[in-house]
């Protein structure tokens, strides 16, 4: 008979990869699984927002009721500060990181980031989206109050990774760098069971994950992969396939399980094109190359940028390795000036 394994099971039976930790990362891990219980509720209800007043717009008593994406922010922040597992968090949500200065929290070693809501503007439409997160140790001395140095740590230094997917299932996936695990949940008991143990992602796929619609702005070299991806594969006798849902997370959980390339490129209108290096970019490159895959902003490897700001965007290439080798290679054969 199969074991069932709760994912705060595996996090206590985990714990014992690393031998010095005192169980804080564990802690922290089963904060996030909380938090995102109470988001996806949340979510959830998220149709019912005209009938019975939830998010957005007036309430019945006419004050101002909030989005989502700022309940979801709130969530994180309010559930992970009742604990003392980390001493600052920085969101895309929020301009600034905050500090979590007393007693409690200034010990503590990890700082997280997080966008709380991926992929907002598809709730209005019953689409996917999701949260990511992703930790580091601090670089300040503990004791002290978190510092924006904490925040600014290349992705090579995260402790671990991961996001929620608020799917036809929700789905936790996370990676503390020894490879995926993905949990899915169970809304009746309430709690993720290990659904996909060490996900490994096909070195090549067959989908392509990219907003055409901004063909016109984009560098020639990604122009020509598109092209690419359109001919004909004499092996299949059919061009790969375009999936684009406009929600990172998802794009990224179904080219995960089913081989693929997101891209998010530079264009002329985003020089470094959209997405955050700190809070979608990073944790989704860690998953990736745990995964086996790859990412890159179509030159340098995803997780060795050194960020110099919070939210500092990046052209984003990640998915199947010999997809995002093929991209980088028209990238370097038709250089933009
Ligand atoms: P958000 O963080 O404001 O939701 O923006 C990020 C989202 C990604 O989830 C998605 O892949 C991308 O923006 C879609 O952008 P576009 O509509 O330009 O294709
Ligand atoms: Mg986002």
């Amino acid at each position: 008979m199969k074991r069932h394994i709760t994912l705060g099971e595996f996090i206590i039976e985990n714990q014992k990869d690393f031998p010095y930790a005192k169980g804080e990362l564990s802690a922290l891990l089963s904060s996030i699984r909380l938090a995102g219980k109470m988001v996806n509720q949340g979510i959830n209800k998220a149709g019912l927002a005209e009938i019975v007043g939830a998010a957005g717009g007036e309430n019945v008593q006419g004050e101002d009721q909030q989005k989502l994406d700022v309940i979801a922010n709130d969530m994180f922040i309010s559930t992970l500060r009742k604990r003392g597992e980390i001493c600052g968090l920085a969101s895309e949500e929020m301009e600034d990181h905050i500090v979590f200065d007393d007693a409690i929290h200034s010990d503590a070693k990890y700082v997280v980031l997080i966008d709380p809501l991926d992929g907002s503007s598809n709730i209005d439409v019953n689409v996917s989206v999701g949260t990511i997160f992703s930790i580091y140790r601090r670089v300040s001395e503990p004791g002290s109050p978190a510092t924006l140095e904490d925040f600014l740590q290349p992705g090579n230094k995260q402790i671990a990774a991961g996001y929620l997917v608020y799917g036809t299932s929700t789905m936790l996936v996370y990676t503390t760098g020894n490879g995926v695990n993905a949990f899915t949940y169970d809304p009746g008991i309430g709690s993720f069971f290990l659904s996909h143990p060490n996900m490994k992602v096909k070195e090549n796929g067959k989908i392509y994950s990219i907003n055409e619609g901004n063909y016109v702005h984009m560098p020639e070299g990604v122009k020509r992969y598109i092209k690419w991806c359109q001919e004909l594969d004499p092996a299949t006798n059919r061009p790969l396939t375009s999936r684009y849902i406009g929600s990172l997370v998802a794009d990224f959980h179904r080219n995960l399980l089913k081989g693929g390339i997101y891209i998010y490129p530079q264009g002329t209108t985003a020089p470094n094109g959209k997405l955050r290096l700190l809070y979608e970019c990073n944790p989704m490159a860690y998953l990736i190359e745990q995964a086996g895959g790859k990412a890159s902003d179509g030159k340098t490897r995803i997780m060795d940028i050194d960020p110099t700001e919070l939210h500092q965007r990046v052209p984003f290439f990640c998915g199947s390795s010999e997809m995002v080798d093929k991209a980088e290679w028209f990238l370097k054969e038709y250089p933009s000036d």
